[in-house]
Formats: C-alpha cells, sequence, structure tokens
C-alpha cells in the first residue's frame, strides 16, 4: 500500500535528526516583529535578535539556539524540533504561524463581544488537532449582571452543553480579580496560549496574571510597539512569576476556519454525537436521512442541541471538501 507523509509527518523526520547544538545558547522566541525577534535565554535575560534566513519563519514559542555575531549582535542559529504549531490565514487569506510547542489553548470569551458558539467549537477542533488541552475562559464575569437576562440564559446554557462534554470552564474576572487565582493554577508547568474575538480582555487578563506582562518589559525592548492602541498585534510569550511554565497573549481572531484539522479532532470534540452515534442502525450512517438513526432521534427529541449538530455536520462536510488535508 502506498502511504502519503503528512506535512506534520515530513516535518518530523526533517528535525529529528538535527540534535541540538551545544555551541549555541538555548532560547526561546517570546515575541517577533518583522525580521527582528526577542529571544528568552536559558537564565531568563530577553535579548534582540535575527534568524537566519534558512530557517523560515520562526513564531512565539519556538525553541532555537543562537550566538553572538562578530557585530555583537545575536543571530538564531537552529531551530529545535516543534511539537506542535498554530497556524491561521490572516485578512488575505495567507497562512500564518501564530505560535508553537503549545499545552494549552485558553478560548477566551466574554458577555459581550459574546462569540458564536460554532466559532468556539471550531477552535476547540482545532486545539484537539494540535494536539492541546482546550479551556474555555469566560472573562468579564462583573459585566454579567448588566447584560439582558435572556442573553445571559444563553450564556449559561452554552457553557453547559460544553461543560457536558468534559471541557473545562473558568468564570473570571481581569477587573474584580475573581477567579484568576484558580486560573494561575492551570497555568503551571505549560505553555498555554489565548485566542478570542478581540476585546474580550486577553491582554487585560496576561496583565493581571503575570508580572511580566503587567511591567511590559518585552514591549520596552521593541522598537515598533509605539502604536498608541491597545489592540494586541503580535503573539508574546510572557512567563509565570514564581512558577515554571508561560502564556501567550495573541491578536484577537474572528474564526478558525481553514486551521487543518482531521477527523479524529473532529469527532473528540463532539463526544455526545460520536456517543449517540453508536445507536444508529447503520455503521456508517451520515444522520441525514436513514431510518433508525439516533442522532436524529435525539435531535427530535431535543436531547441533542439543533445547532451543535449542524456545526458538526459542517465541520466534516468542510473537511471532506477542501484538498490537501490528511
Ligand atoms: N468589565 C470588564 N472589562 C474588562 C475585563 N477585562 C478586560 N476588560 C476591558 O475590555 C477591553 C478590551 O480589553 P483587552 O485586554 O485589550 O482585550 P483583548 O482581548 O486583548 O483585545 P485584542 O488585543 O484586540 O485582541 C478593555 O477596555 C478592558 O478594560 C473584565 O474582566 N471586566
Ligand atoms: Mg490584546
Ligand atoms: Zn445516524
Amino acid at each position: 500500500m502506498k502511504s502519503r507523509l503528512t506535512d506534520r509527518q515530513k516535518n518530523q523526520i526533517a528535525t529529528r535528526n538535527k540534535a541540538p547544538d551545544l555551541t549555541l545558547g538555548p532560547g526561546t522566541v517570546i515575541t517577533h516583529h518583522g525580521t527582528e525577534l526577542i529571544i528568552e535565554t536559558a537564565d531568563g535575560h530577553l535579548l534582540r535578535a535575527t534568524a537566519r534566513r534558512t530557517l523560515g519563519a520562526l513564531t512565539t514559542g519556538d525553541r532555537v539556539g543562537w550566538r553572538t555575531g562578530e557585530d555583537q549582535r545575536e543571530i538564531i542559529e537552529q531551530l529545535h524540533p516543534r511539537s506542535n504549531t498554530l497556524i491561521r490565514p490572516d485578512t488575505h487569506g495567507k497562512l500564518r504561524l501564530m505560535a508553537a510547542n503549545i499545552d494549552q489553548v485558553l478560548i477566551v470569551l466574554a458577555p459581550i463581544p459574546w462569540m458564536n458558539p460554532n466559532i468556539v467549537e471550531q477552535a476547540i477542533v482545532a486545539t484537539l488537532d494540535l494536539p492541546a488541552t482546550p479551556i474555555i475562559l469566560l472573562n468579564k464575569i462583573d459585566n454579567l449582571g448588566s447584560i439582558d437576562r435572556q442573553d445571559r440564559q444563553q450564556i449559561e446554557a452554552t457553557l453547559q452543553l460544553w461543560q457536558a462534554q468534559d471541557i473545562e470552564i473558568l468564570r473570571v474576572s481581569a477587573h474584580t480579580g475573581e477567579g484568576i487565582a484558580e486560573l494561575r493554577t492551570r497555568l503551571a508547568d505549560r505553555i498555554s496560549m489565548m485566542i478570542g474575538l478581540s476585546g474580550v480582555g486577553k491582554t487585560s487578563l496576561a496583565r493581571s496574571i503575570t508580572s511580566q506582562a503587567a511591567t511590559a518589559a518585552i514591549k520596552a525592548l521593541s522598537t515598533h510597539s509605539q502604536e498608541g492602541q491597545h489592540t494586541t498585534r503580535h503573539s508574546t510569550l510572557f512567563r509565570l512569576d514564581h512558577l515554571p511554565g508561560g502564556l501567550i497573549d495573541a491578536p484577537g481572531v474572528r474564526d478558525f476556519a481553514v486551521a487543518a484539522r482531521s477527523p479524529l479532532a473532529i469527532d473528540r470534540a463532539f463526544p455526545d454525537i460520536l456517543k449517540l452515534a453508536q445507536g444508529c442502525r447503520f455503521n456508517n450512517c451520515s444522520h441525514n436521512q436513514e431510518p433508525n438513526c439516533a442522532v436524529l432521534a435525539a435531535l427530535a427529541d431535543g436531547q441533542l442541541d439543533a445547532r451543535r449538530f449542524e456545526n458538526y455536520q459542517t465541520l466534516k462536510r468542510d473537511r471532506s471538501q477542501s484538498p490537501n488535508r490528511s
């Protein structure tokens, strides 16, 4: 049987034989602005650096080997193998690296602006696809009292739906500090990345969680941050205080439409539907019109949320229609 390698596998093979060069200093990419990168050295210092062109695009979270050149400037010579990369299309549809080596994705929501639940589920699929652990963070809970009662109930019902599928939900407020201590404990020992709409409070959360983000030492190192705007333009890794681990603040996103997805990740994001499908008469049931379909039966009696089911079908369909995905 002829087997085709996925890009991920090719990448793994290409990097597997490259042992770290011990003459180089180990570092982690903290952020980048065009060709200028900021790296963190093994002893926690932040340095400006540029990378060898042959390394291709580097991104926040990349582990690298660097040295000081004859002109006293730091050069990144080696990129260590990545455990994963989060890739998103930019506004022109070009695929861009958002971050690498992520253990956990915090999907940040707020009562306002509220994210379409279909997109939250896309983000859950994209996270499981990395693979990484998704956590849903509802920020601005101090605002819940001032929104429409119906909207509040809708938010709560949607969160319950995900909680029932074993997705951890944390309710926090960057403004009052509620839930922040508990959130901190969830960040220890791993690299977590925040994603969410612009304005949900990702940067505010980063500031309430880490003193590095609060003091913005990284901003001071960068020459391109004087934009006079609050909206985040570049992903940045902040180290936690007194704990190993880090938190990546990222620019706001609108969707996760083109992120590569495996069918396995889609099924893992919808365990409720997978479980129901075991009761279908045909084991290849598409849950469209087959007789004795347990999924359609659950929909009819309200046991399965119609929006959630439609989103599952759309994700499956979009995947099977797009080429070059394995
Ligand atoms: N009431 C309330 N407002 C908050 C909270 N967290 C953030 N905000 C406000 O929400 C607005 C947006 O916050 P940011 O932290 O810049 O949001 P962001 O997600 O980083 O936005 P982008 O960088 O554009 O993606 C600011 O006016 C914050 O003061 C919160 O917990 N409660
Ligand atoms: Mg921000
Ligand atoms: Zn079925």
